[in-house]
């Protein structure tokens, strides 16, 4: 699913804020839990009454985990909602951090390896002998529960390669046949993995238009940050008249026509900007549009205004990767009745 246009999510701001706030009573619970002096040292020391606060500590364990997860839902509302790949992980990294420590406290804090590392310091246990046998399964068993917090923090911050660069969106470089089947025309697009399309190009193919929102993430084969595409071609419009062109992007644009520079905004923004021109239906535009993504959040997109008032996407029908090698106009005359007939014939007739 793709990231709505607009950076700022309503709907997962106001999940977030019912998930933080139905998290409240379970801190409360906790606090109120752990505020019983004695259940300190039923948890902690008593190894007779060691069943209360491994229950106390199972129904207060999770006590952060509706408030971290409401964190999650605040970050994806205000800077969007990564890939399908990365949001699992995300979550997955919160059930794993949660049930670390929750192991952790239950093996280690709570009264079974606490007991155990008791005996081994001989803090109160007799004999001491019996207890070494237990300190390889309680150090085991610890690290075991510690590697819940690490891999769970993993993956939320940083995660795997494949989920920051997994894409379920459409592609964004479509194999040249298969734009040429569906418009039969696009542009040819460029994409390098760094900010300014220095070097050779990591990805090229087609694209049928510009219109592509990556939320948090980008491309396929550059990662999410720092790279950069170069749309080129030629626009072939179809009606005469005064155009409006307009770009949405996330960071830098750079537009030309017929190798005019007509939008120069190269620098990190969220930003839409316009350039008007007149253009004559049947003429060849060389086109070219660059693009740069810094960081966060990334889309490109091209709009135009069309004489007759129309706000659209640049359609794909309008581009041409490769010059038409056809005159785009031919101008047919016919004599009738001793009058001249004049008709134009376009390439798009
Ligand atoms: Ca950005």
């Amino acid at each position: 699913m793709l990231p709505k246009d607009s950076e700022f999510d309503s709907g997962l701001f106001t999940a977030a804020c019912i998930v933080m706030t139905l998290g409240f009573p379970w801190v409360a619970f906790a606090l109120a839990i752990w505020g019983i002096p004695w259940m300190w040292e039923e948890a902690l020391s008593s190894y007779a009454g060691w069943g209360w606060g491994e229950l106390a500590i199972l129904l207060t364990g999770f006590a952060l985990y509706p408030w971290c997860y409401s964190t999650l839902l605040f970050t994806w509302a205000i800077r969007g909602k990564p890939n399908e790949a990365r949001a699992a992980e995300q979550i997955g990294g919160i059930h794993l951090t949660h049930c670390g420590f929750l192991l952790f406290w239950l093996c280690f804090v709570g009264s079974t390896c606490y007991t155990w590392w008791g005996g081994m310091f001989g803090i109160g246990m007799e004999p001491e002998g019996w207890y070494w046998a237990l300190f390889i399964p309680a150090l085991m068993l610890t690290a075991l529960a510690l590697q819940g917090p690490f891999w769970g923090l993993f993956l939320i911050f940083h995660g795997t390669e494949g989920a920051r660069n997994h894409t379920t969106t459409e592609a964004v470089t479509q194999p040249l046949t298969v734009v040429q089947i569906n418009c039969g025309g696009g542009l040819f697009s460029e994409i390098w993995g760094n900010k300014d399309l220095s070097g050779e190009p990591k990805v090229s193919g087609v694209d049928p238009n510009i219109e592509i929102n990556w939320g948090g993430g980008g491309p396929p084969g550059v990662g999410v940050d720092q790279f950069s595409i170069r749309w080129s071609g030629f626009l072939l419009p179809r009606e005469t008249g005064s155009y409006t062109l307009e770009t949405s992007n996330d960071d830098g644009v750079r537009l030309w026509l017929d190798g005019q520079l007509l939008i120069d905004e190269w620098y990190d923004q969220v930003g839409k900007h316009q350039a008007t021109a007149e253009l004559e239906a049947g003429d060849v535009y060389d086109f070219r549009m660059e693009y740069y993504e810094n960081g966060g959040q990334a889309k490109a997109k091209l709009r135009w205004t069309k004489p007759d008032g129309t706000y659209e996407i640049v359609p794909c029908a309008v581009f041409s990767p490769t010059k038409p090698d056809t005159p785009s106009t031919i101008v047919l005359q016919a004599v009738k009745s001793g009058e001249i007939l004049t008709d134009r014939l376009n390439w798009w007739d």
